[in-house]
């Protein structure tokens, strides 16, 4: 048995080889991006010893060329020893302030071993280090939305079940849509996949789906759903339209904003013109957004005259000026006046996980203890190469003026920010500013590559450990099946090392080893499951089990319906506690980049003559980010070895591309090769690259052009807004062509250079 973002699954050796990872026979839907564990962790990309960077090695910290220059294979004690001095150092010089250990990513499924969590603790063990704050996910919603409804991820697991849709609702609208693809996977795991048979079971019960995403698969084709595809970015205007259209067709439930919202007159006033002489009409939004006006304005009568509920996906603000989405997602949804009803309302981030809308935990399970970190500094998530290219610069960010801190020392574990990170190019010149740059990873990615000390760590099917996802209801044994290869160690056992050299083994161990942590974590899982009327077997009878099943607890929510009940009694944590359609704190910050209530921003980079395309770079559907590219699986659907890109075959007539073809992607941040997918499923003007190709810079070409189909060489990094500074992966232009050169071999997927 293992357990993984995207489900549970049997795994089967051979000769102390992982030979496959097979479906769990309980999970209706199991995810083939099991296919790829094996390949992978066999793979030629596993880091097998330490490794120093050459130029680091040689002239000492901030040496040589990050990214460029050769590794060269230490013996453990070798490198513990320069870790060990490398921090003192820097302690010594700067201050704990001066370490940045944000790690942001999403390593690997298990509770005991999760990467973050046992680098914090050794960190605080060392007084502390500077985090990160947010996500790459959603983090406009996460700083918008306690202004305006209440805590983003309360709502997340609170959000309506698919069951209740399926008996009460009749309409779906889906900005974004709810690509089935994604809820593969959820954190920390999902051992039975729902989506797709709850999404059927609304199907089958009569409820329409309309889908307003560029791409026609954003919707699975099980549901017929209608495709109307905006233009990229013009998703508030839309929801403008459609506003516009209730006011005057005298749809708009006044009752409802009334009794539960604050702000409305703004809006209305917003909507209908009156103050900037632009009423935000359906031939507006139209015009903006290439859906046609009569079908906006049948529409919006449509969602009125039926019980709706309005989905908007997490990636739809992913992009420029992303909070105005949300907000006024929630301001159509409020003029709608079915908030808080069975199957109407609206939802952010339907889609964005296997669980959400479909099961939740009933209680939390155990965690190793991180400790305090003595360093109260934060950086927002996504600002990461402006903080280390920019020390001591100021910054906005949700309402206050914040300075960057001076970064020396920067340690990544379980995640890969030369995948998730916007502007490639630029985060390697922010990743030559450190002094140090330490990596744990199993893999050679491209973040290792451009470290300077590399810490070969163990997979999760090479360690003992328990699977309890976040949001799932199941908890999950998770034997180790292999020894980890080469030199490759389980974290914990690095850290304690360390500890032991750095004079603080005790307190980092508690004179536990990992295995005494493991039983106290489960001790810890089992009161607490307790306290919820579940009993637990124990760890031995546990970890030779199958998969355990918890009890839902709320089979049958309805988002906020205690508030629509009784709003006095059940108030929003909101200054108002109310719906804030208006907010005075959010208008009191005095942003260019997000007013006081919803509001259209068109995106910054505008289709022109030299990029006309907008690129588009959503979640793969057959790995996890970057996770596995090097798999079987994923690397079945690459062609020629690079990454899909797909395109209208308008677009691609235009420049001479067949299906199959290499192309090459490019603007003025960067470029990359790709291998084109000729389908009328995406709206002419887009293309839409998956993420997570990894990061393969060819540093003799143009751009230092990525080999492999990164869309994040062509990403921008300014960020949503000044606000929340979330990413903004899905604002970008493009001009693509037919690549006519050598196409050069994809190198990302081999160790790279080392010397003796
Ligand atoms: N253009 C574009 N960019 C995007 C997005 C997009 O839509 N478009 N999406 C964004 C989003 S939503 C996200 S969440 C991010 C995801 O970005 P990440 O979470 O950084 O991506 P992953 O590929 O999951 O990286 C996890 C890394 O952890 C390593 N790892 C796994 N297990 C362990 C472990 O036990 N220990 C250690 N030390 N390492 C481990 C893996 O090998 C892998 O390299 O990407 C973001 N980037
Ligand atoms: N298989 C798999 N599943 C995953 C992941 C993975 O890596 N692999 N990653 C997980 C993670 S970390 C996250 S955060 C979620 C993300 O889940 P989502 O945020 O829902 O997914 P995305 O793929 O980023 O975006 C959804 C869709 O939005 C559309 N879109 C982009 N721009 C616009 C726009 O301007 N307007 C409209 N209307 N639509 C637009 C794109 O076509 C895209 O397919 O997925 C999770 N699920
Ligand atoms: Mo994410």
């Amino acid at each position: 048995m293992t357990a993984s973002h995207w489900g549970a699954g049997v795994v089967e050796t051979h000769a102390d080889r992982i030979v496959a990872v097979h479906p769990h026979p309980d999970d209706p839907h199991p995810s083939l991006i099991n296919q790829n564990i094996a390949s992978s962790l066999n793979g030629r990309a596993r880091v097998l010893r330490p490794a120093v960077r050459s130029g680091w090695l040689e002239n000492g910290p901030g040496g040589g060329t990050r990214g460029e220059d050769s590794f060269v294979e230490v013996s453990w004690d070798r490198a513990l020893d320069l870790v060990a001095a490398e921090l003192t150092r820097v302690r010594d010089l700067h201050g704990n302030g001066a370490l940045f250990a944000g790690s942001y990513g999403w390593s690997s499924a298990g509770r005991v071993h999760h990467a973050q969590s046992q680098l914090k603790r050794f960190l605080n063990c060392q007084g502390g280090f500077v985090r990160s704050k947010g996500n790459y996910s959603y983090n406009a919603a996460l700083v918008l939305m306690p202004y305006i409804v209440g805590p983003y991820r309360d709502h997340v697991a609170q959000a309506t079940r698919w069951s209740v849709i399926a008996e009460h609702s009749d309409l779906v609208v889906m900005f974004g849509g709810m690509a089935g693809r994604n809820t593969q996977v959820s954190d920390g795991g999902v051992a039975r996949h729902r989506m797709r048979d709850n999404l059927a079971a609304c199907h089958t019960q009569g409820v329409r789906f309309v889908n307003l995403s560029p791409m026609k698969r954003d919707a699975d084709a099980e549901l017929d759903a209608e495709w109307l595809p905006p233009r990229p970015g013009t998703d508030t205007a839309v929801m403008l339209g459609l506003a516009h259209s209730l006011l005057v067709q005298g749809l708009c439930d006044r009752d409802f904003l009334d009794r539960y919202t604050i702000g409305f007159n703004r809006v209305e006033r917003y909507i209908l013109g009156r103050d900037d002489g632009v009423p935000k009409d359906a031939q507006w939004a139209g015009d903006i957004s290439g859906i046609p006006a009569e079908r906006l304005i049948a529409l919006a009568r449509d969602m009125a005259h039926s019980r709706t509920i309005i989905t908007c996906a997490a990636g739809v603000q992913r992009a420029d000026f992303g909070e105005q989405p949300l907000w006024m997602t929630v301001t159509l949804a409020a003029m709608l006046g079915q908030i808080g009803l069975p199957g109407g309302g609206y939802t952010i981030g339907y889609g964005v996980n296997a669980n959400i809308g479909n099961i939740e935990r009933p209680f939390r399970s155990g965690t190793l203890p991180q400790g305090t970190n003595a360093v109260d500094k934060f950086v927002p998530v996504a600002m990461i190469s402006d903080m280390l290219l920019n020390p001591g610069a100021r910054y906005d960010y949700d309402g206050a003026q914040r300075q960057f801190p001076d970064i020396r020392l920067v340690w990544w574990a379980g995640g890969n920010p030369f995948h998730h990170h916007q502007d490639l190019n630029k985060l390697r010149r922010a990743f030559q500013k450190p002094e140090t740059v330490i990596v744990n990873e199993l893999n050679w990615t491209a973040t290792a590559r451009h470290a300077d000390i590399v810490l070969p760590v163990a997979a999760p099917q090479e360690r003992t450990d328990f699977g309890a996802g976040k949001s799932d209801n199941a908890l999950v044994p998770m034997p180790a099946h292999v020894a980890p290869p080469g030199e490759a160690r389980i974290e914990y056992d690095i850290y304690a090392d360390l500890s032991a050299r750095l004079g603080t083994a005790d307190h980092f161990t508690e004179g536990r080893d990992i295995e005494a942590w493991t039983r106290e974590i489960w001790t810890t899982t089992q009161t607490e499951a307790r306290r919820h009327g579940v009993s637990l077997p124990d760890w031995e009878a546990f970890l030779a089990g199958d998969v355990l099943t918890l009890p839902d607890p709320s089979a049958n929510q309805v988002f906020l319906a205690d508030f629509r009940a009784d709003p006095v009694a059940h108030p929003l944590p909101t200054p108002s506690g109310r719906i804030e359609l208006f907010s005075h704190a959010i208008a009191g910050f005095a942003l260019n980049d997000c007013h006081g209530h919803a509001s259209w921003m068109p995106p910054r980079d505008q289709p022109s003559a030299l990029y006309p395309l907008n690129l588009l770079s959503g979640q793969p559907g057959t790995r996890l980010h970057s996770q596995l590219d090097n798999g079987a699986f994923s690397l079945s659907r690459k062609i020629r070895g690079r990454e899909p890109v797909i395109l209208h075959p308008g677009d691609a007539a235009a420049r001479g591309i067949v299906d199959g073809d290499v192309v090459e992607i490019w603007n003025a941040r960067g470029r990359c090769l790709a291998g084109a997918v000729v389908s009328d499923a995406i709206l002419q003007g887009c293309a839409f690259l998956w993420t997570g190709a990894w990061y393969d810079p060819d540093f003799d070409a143009e751009q230092h052009r990525d080999r492999h189909g990164n869309p994040n060489v062509l990403t921008h990094d300014l960020r949503t807004s000044s606000l929340s500074q979330g990413p903004a992966a899905h604002s970008a232009t493009v001009q693509v062509a037919r690549f006519e050169g050598v196409v050069p071999d994809v190198l990302a997927h081999d160790p790279p250079r080392f010397s003796p």
